[in-house]
Order: structure tokens, then sequence, then C-alpha cells
């Protein structure tokens, strides 16, 4: 299991759950001496980056990328895959395929499906929010699969989306589409809230996962609430999870130590229960 962080050059609010911001090369040069092993950047446009620079960065400070962050489309412009609107509808979906070419550079950098996925709320009714969500998850897949790409559709939690909320409800969906480009990203905030038997859940869905997104239980860093990380690690273990856990918490009480706490922490985790 590597451990990840996330990053940004965007302009984010303070309580987003995005670790490390402002230039990339300052982030990478301070993560890797934190020890990560890789980064999850968020990035609001993916045609407007130097695709070249960003490999070239990863490359200087060894670092892996994981994923990468979506969520900017929707919150900044209200653009999401399930709008019955095919002007918006199409242009997440050209988002999204600009993330997928990014990510084709790399072995396993997932691309997240999270809040850009919309809201049934968003919908006139469930049916077409579901009818749109297929096809628009059948599209990125094509193009996912042409660029040898996988999409890791996030679990939310109630409070930030009406529809996906738990591992069960990810595997009915994943059911319905099959592909092994789109797998399920499940993030410990968000199970926390939603998931009975989180260890259970997480063995139901086996070689389906393919990122995670760590939290503490109030979003802190890992270590700061009560999540039990020692269920969750241990039960990926079983299932041979071998991709990231990829921070993604409050920045308090700055981004360095929330970095190097959540490190420390996991890394202890993690050589104690599987040895490694
Ligand atoms: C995104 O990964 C996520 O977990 C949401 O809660 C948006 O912040
Ligand atoms: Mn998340």
């Amino acid at each position: 299991m590597k451990l990840a962080v996330t990053c940004t050059e965007m302009d984010v609010r303070k309580g987003a759950p995005i670790v490390f911001r402002g230039k990339l090369e300052d982030s990478f040069k301070k993560i890797k001496n934190i020890g990560y092993d890789g980064v999850e950047v968020h990035i609001h446009d993916s045609s407007a980056i130097d695709r070249k620079e960003l490999k070239a960065l990863l490359n200087q400070y060894g670092l892996e990328l994981t994923s990468i962050g979506t969520g900017s489309a929707y919150g900044k412009e209200g653009l999401f895959i399930t709008s019955e609107d095919k002007q918006i509808r199409d242009r997440a979906l050209e988002f999204l395929k600009q993330h997928i070419i990014t990510a084709s550079e790399y072995h396993h950098a997932v691309v997240i499906i999270g809040l850009i996925k919309g809201k049934v709320s968003d919908c006139s009714s469930k049916a077409i929010y579901e009818r749109n969500l297929i096809e628009s998850l059948n599209q990125c897949i094509e193009i996912a699969k042409k660029y040898n790409v996988v999409l890791g559709i996030e679990v939310l939690n109630r409070y930030e989306s009406d529809y996906l909320n738990t591992i069960d409800e990810g595997l009915e969906l994943l059911d319905k589409i099959n592909s092994e480009h789109l797998k399920l990203h499940i993030d410990t905030f968000h199970m926390n809230i939603e998931e009975a038997n989180i260890g259970e859940a997480i063995r139901k869905a086996k070689d389906k996962i393919c990122h995670v997104h760590i939290a503490d239980s109030d979003r802190w860093y890992a270590g700061h609430g009560h999540y039990n990380f020692i269920e969750t690690i241990e039960a990926l273990h079983d299932i041979g999870y071998s991709h990231a856990l990829a921070i993604e918490s409050l920045n308090y009480p700055d981004a360095n130590v929330s970095g190097e706490y959540s490190y420390n922490y996991l890394r202890g985790i993690i050589y104690e229960r599987i040895k490694k």
C-alpha cells in the first residue's frame, strides 16, 4: 500500500479537504521530504496544464501520480455528467476526457468521478439522473479504455451526495455497467458516516476498489479523531489492495503538520499490522 497526499495549484477555500496548496514544485518538495510515495493532484482543467512539466516534476521528486481530483468543474463551473442540459453534460465529459489524457501517461493514475457526477436533485427525476449517469459513464469508459485509464467513482456521504452513499450501492452500479475501467473509490470520512460495518463492506468489494481517500472521523489528519484505521487497512490488505491511500483531509493546523501526522500514523499501522 502506498501513501499519497492531495495537493493543488487551484485557489481553494480554507476548509476544503486538500492538504498542500500553492505551487506544485513547492508542495512536491515538502511531500517528498515527509516520505510520501505519491500525490493526488486536483486539477481544474487538464487541457490548460503543461503535462510535460507535471511529469518532469513528478520524476524530479520521485513521486507517483496516484490520482486526479476533478470536483472543481462541478464546484466552480456547475458542470456535471448527469445534467439534462446536453451542453453542460458534454462540457463535463470533455473535462473528464482531458483528465483521462493526463492520467494516461502514468501507471495507475485514477481519474476520480466524485462531485462531477452531479446530484439527483439537480435533475427532474431519479430515473433521468440514472439514465444520464449510466450513459455518461459508458462514454467515459470508452475514452478510458482507449487510454488505458481506470475511473474511480467515489462513494460519498448523504450530506454531499444524494446518490451512491454506500459501497453496496456502488457495487450495484458497477454490476449494471461491468467494465474493468470503472471501479469504486472509497473514502474513510464518508464510510465513517454511511457504512454499518466498514471492514465487511471493503471485503465484499474485493478487487472493485481502485482508490482510497483518507481523513479521520472529523476530517482532520489521520490519528486526530476516532476512525478505526486498523480495521480499514487490514481489510484492504486482505483483499490484496496495492494502490494508494491518499490523504484528503483538512490541512489543520497547517499543511506540514497535517501531512506529517497522517503519514507517520498510517505508516505505523501499515508497519505493525501488515509488516510492510
Ligand atoms: C471528494 O473526494 C470528497 O470526498 C468530497 O467530500 C468533496 O469534498
Ligand atoms: Mn474523497
